[in-house]
């Protein structure tokens, strides 16, 4: 049987982790979290689809085509999460699970980090655990999509 797809995708700025602000979102760079995101995916059964752009069309587009093709979604929106009305649309448009992720806990930051749309269509939300936040999520999304993949059985 061909594992399950999740697409883990990252917005903007991601691609500077490891020298962006390092007190803040620790020193692990993207490919490490590419690494550990595969590592954790190989051991669950599931395959992913990692991605990161800068840009909010992209972005966009990226989860439109999940749709009939990933079994759910891992997202950390960046700065995207508290603007983009669009990336919401798109979440919901999918029919998904989807589970929105944070390398820091953005509740105990600036305010305007706070009101997140993504979280609107999220079924589960993952913040301030660092980059294991992602291997986190990957688990829980492993639970949420194994009832669906059991119907599969024989
Ligand atoms: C990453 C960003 O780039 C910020 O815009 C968010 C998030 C927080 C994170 O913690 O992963 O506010």
């Amino acid at each position: 049987m061909t594992p399950p797809l999740i697409a883990v995708l990252n917005g903007p700025n991601l691609n500077l982790l490891g020298i962006r602000e390092p007190a803040k979102y620790g020193t692990a760079t993207l490919d490490d979290v590419e690494s550990l995101c595969a590592e954790v995916a190989e051991e669950l059964g599931l395959a992913i689809d990692f991605r990161q752009t800068n840009g909010e069309g992209e972005l966009i587009t990226w989860v439109q085509e999940c749709r009939g093709r990933a079994a759910g979604i891992i997202i950390n929106p960046a700065g995207y999460t508290t603007t983009s009305i669009g990336l919401l649309d798109a979440l919901i448009a999918v029919e998904l699970p989807v589970i929105e992720v944070h390398i820091t806990n953005i509740h105990r930051r600036e305010e305007f980090r706070h009101n997140s749309y993504v979280s609107k269509a999220a079924t589960g939300v993952v913040a301030g655990l660092g980059v294991q936040g992602y291997a986190l999520a990957l688990r829980a999304m492993a639970q949420l999509i194994a009832p669906a993949e059991a119907e599969d059985l024989p």
